[in-house]
């Protein structure tokens, strides 16, 4: 069985541990929140057979139109672009081309996220490109001193993956641009809005944005290069190496193709695995159960720095005969914080499973209202706070029983929908 390091993250591994997106104190003027045409609409507009110089739909293009105007009315500002708390590639790329299509606006970002970047890919992509994407804590967002931000962005998410939003709006600095591709995850007032949960990366529409001349991109400048190879790197990766890609993801890695540094991305792809997340997999295999085509694994407690190791074992379980459908999950133990959240991965290739219907599904919500995940094309995940019953592991005994029980109730949930009839209590 063949084992492929290119089969990267979603951006759906972490949810919900803070945000709330609707302020009582709407700073935004509600005109400007802008509707997200159905996915009919745009149909419409690309199967025109028009062969147009930059073959850019019109949605595509009115939208890179919009965005011209909100950062010409945001010239000279400072943004702050928060990615999910464990950013991929998708993510990573676009906030870098975000940030240097506003630096022709003279508006300076910061690029930053809450988490840690787990993959081995993804630190490889941001040492060897020289991403300038900066890990945040709580603890650092203490120091730093929010009132020289005009505006924040998110980009492939929605504000409902980073713990930092909360504190941003607490921080009352608005929202001004979201850029993403998964589902509408609630009500999201922000000055420039683009959300195409058809288009399988976040990557494809920054690079229609580039291709519509929000930034000339030119081979002889070296950060253009690595961009480019960034957000290349991002649209394979979102699209299982183009397996899942359409037109406009083809379209954009094509314009892409110009640009980038194919043995650059060669050397991303090629980081190995570090012996801890050889050992989760490992778990992940000991431990799942089969049944109905769905392979279901727990692999117990891991450090906070092993995180991705939970899609990555989702990635590999998927590929076994007869299974379509992987879920790993694990108790993630976060250090520093003394916190404890159940993580869990979804991997599908049945192409009738809409992993954001299925993990919405099996987990439902939190007591304000907040699903535990959700997901995107054959991909999700789902965070689940373990609150009070969080640490006290070193009495050996009851981090196993809290274990038992976490288990027993993430394969009750997901069970229920697998098979109905069978339930591991019984
Ligand atoms: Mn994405």
């Amino acid at each position: 069985m063949q084992f492929n390091s290119s089969l990267t993250p979603s951006q759906f591994e972490s949810l919900p541990l803070t945000t709330d997106l609707t302020p009582d104190d709407a700073e935004v003027d509600n005109k400007l929140v802008r509707e997200v045409p159905s996915k009919q609409s745009i149909v419409g507009l690309t199967g025109d057979g028009n062969s147009g110089e930059q073959r850019l739909n019109s949605l595509a293009n009115q939208k890179s139109e919009e965005l011209r105007h909100t950062l010409q009315a945001h010239k000279h500002e400072r943004h702050l672009v928060i990615l999910q708390d464990f950013p991929d590639p998708d993510a990573l790329s676009s906030a870098w081309t975000y940030q240097l299509i506003a630096l022709q606006y003279d508006i300076k970002c910061d690029i930053v996220y809450a988490g840690t970047l787990s993959h081995q890919e993804n630190i490889a992509l941001v040492k060897l490109t020289g991403l300038p994407a900066q890990r945040w804590t709580l603890q650092t967002l203490k120091s730093k001193d929010l009132s020289s931000y005009q505006g924040f962005v998110l980009v492939d998410n929605q504000g409902t993956t980073s713990a930092l939003v909360a504190i941003v709006q607490q921080a009352r600095i608005p929202l001004l641009v979201v850029v993403d591709h998964h589902n509408l995850q609630g009500d999201l007032k922000s000055e420039f809005l683009d959300i195409r949960p058809y288009v399988r990366a976040t990557a494809t529409i920054f690079t229609q944005y580039l291709q519509a001349g929000l930034l000339i991109l030119d081979s002889s400048i070296h950060q253009h290069v690595k961009c480019a190879t960034a957000l290349m790197h991002g649209l394979r990766s979102d699209t299982n190496r183009l397996m899942q890609a359409q037109e406009e993801d083809f379209m954009a890695a094509a314009y892409l193709s110009k640009f980038y540094d194919a043995q650059l991305l060669n050397t991303v792809l090629q980081a190995t695995r570090s012996k801890r997340a050889m050992d989760v997999i490992e778990r992940s295999l000991k431990n799942r159960i089969v049944q109905n085509n769905f392979s279901i694994a727990g692999v117990g407690y891991l450090r906070y720095d092993d995180r991705d190791a939970i899609p990555q074992a989702a990635d590999f379980l998927v590929t076994e005969d007869n299974v379509h459908t992987a879920v790993v999950y694990g108790i993630v133990h976060d250090e520093d914080e003394e916190l404890e959240v159940v993580v869990g991965s979804l991997r599908t290739t049945k192409l009738t499973l809409d992993p954001d219907e299925f993990i919405k599904e099996a987990f439902g919500q939190d007591s304000s209202g907040r699903f535990f995940g959700g997901g995107r094309t054959s991909a999700g995940g789902f965070e689940i706070p373990m609150g009070f019953l969080s640490g006290s592991n070193e009495n050996s005994p009851y981090a196993k029983m809290k274990w038992e029980v976490f288990d027993a109730q993430i394969k009750q949930k997901l069970l229920r929908l697998v098979n109905p009839k069978d339930n591991p209590i019984q």
